[in-house]
């Protein structure tokens, strides 16, 4: 396969609710789409999901643009590849980014994809043909507030509440929760807001049972995190810190984390995410697939990658209608009565692309040849 044009193009959906976390408030959320065009006439796209602040990781939109047709276009224009690892190999010189990688390395897929005439869940090796969802919840101004949305996800079907929690909206949520909605699967992400200075707070929250608890120390940090590990039963994911699969045996043999959240986004692409579930599978460690509030383009990579058999925890794979106006396929996906999403079987990204959409959200856009 040969490329013969890489076309960049931010787009900007309106947001029908915002997304609080402990790093900051998303309210809006340009993300940055990668199309690949071919010798044979395909075109192939992928997702840049990078935050509009460098307040998740240092990426942007903008960040992802320059790396791109700086840096990394340039590499794989013009040139033969035969497969992904043949792809990736171009641009390996190039450090971190790994949102702007994902970007270009997802449209390489789809184009893949369209040449075998193959769906994304198989070119990757995906065995299951429906996985588990949950929703994650951003924080509330009110109890009351994250109640009814709670209520609401459990009546859709959603099989487990991730709770984003931070200092003053923690350990009294969590207990309110549980008095309410009873021994439901309950996780929470704490987004990097503490510190080891904070362990009886987690000693607390160990009393809950939750399914986990998500990247509560530092974003850059696996010492402590073992550290806190060994005082709770209750295990431990990391989301921030897991950049690679070596990054993952580190944590592990570090003891860390019990489980890891692989998003494709954070760890460079779909090539290196497969490295990371094929480690964890080999040393026993459940593995689920984490959002960045993509478009329907990002989480049809996202719902491929989550078909692969050690991904046993439910994913962060609400649709994306839930937190914006338009998606960009159409029709979207939905979740059934028992939580699960079909993975789609049909060859290529597997959802029809609403291009006009694209078009009516486009805020820029670069050609490079
Ligand atoms: O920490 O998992 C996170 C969204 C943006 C940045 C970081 C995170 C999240 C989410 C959203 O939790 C999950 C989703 O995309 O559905
Ligand atoms: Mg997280």
């Amino acid at each position: 396969m040969q490329i013969s044009r890489v076309e960049l193009r931010e787009v900007a959906i309106p947001m029908v609710s915002t997304f609080r976390t402990s790093f900051g408030v998303i309210d809006r959320r340009p993300t940055l789409l990668v199309k690949l065009y071919d010798t044979e006439g395909r075109v192939g796209y992928g997702e840049a999901a990078a935050l509009p602040a460098p307040i998740y990781s240092y990426e942007t939109p903008a960040t992802c643009r320059e790396i791109l047709s700086h840096y990394i276009a340039p590499l794989i224009l013009h040139r033969e590849f035969a497969s992904v690892e043949e792809f990736v190999q171009a641009y390996r010189f190039v450090r971190g980014h790994p949102f702007a990688k994902t970007g270009i390395e997802t449209a390489f897929w789809h184009l893949l994809a369209q040449e075998r005439v193959c769906a994304l869940t198989t070119c990757l090796g995906g065995t299951q043909s429906k996985i588990l969802v949950g929703e994650s919840l951003g924080i509330k101004n009110s109890l009351v507030e994250l109640c009814k949305e709670i209520e609401l996800r459990l009546r859709e079907g959603y099989r487990r509440i991730k709770v984003k929690i931070e200092p003053g909206w923690d350990i009294e949520v969590i207990r309110e929760l549980r008095k309410t909605f009873g021994e439901i699967d309950l996780m929470v992400d704490a987004n990097s807001a503490y510190t080891l200075k904070d362990i009886d707070l987690f000693r607390q929250l160990d009393e809950f049972h939750l399914m986990m608890i998500e990247q509560p120390l530092a974003h850059d940090d696996i010492v402590d995190h073992a550290t806190l590990q060994r005082v709770l039963s209750t295990p431990i994911c990391l989301d921030e810190s897991i950049h690679s699969a070596e990054d993952a045996r580190k944590a592990l043999e570090l003891g860390s984390c019990r489980i890891i959240n692989i998003k494709p986004g954070r760890v460079g692409g779909l090539l290196e995410s497969k490295k990371i579930h094929d480690y964890c599978q080999a040393h026993d460690v459940p593995v689920w697939c984490g959002g960045m509030l993509e478009t329907g383009i990002g989480r049809a990579f996202n719902i491929a990658l989550a078909s692969l058999p050690n991904f046993t925890l439910p994913a962060d794979m609400s649709p994306a209608k839930i937190f914006y106006q338009e998606d960009l396929i159409e029709p979207t996906y939905d979740i059934d009565a028992q939580g699960y999403i079909a993975v789609s079987q049909e060859p290529g990204l597997g959802y029809p692309i609403a291009e006009d959409r694209i078009e009516k959200y486009t805020v820029n856009k670069e050609v490079i040849t």
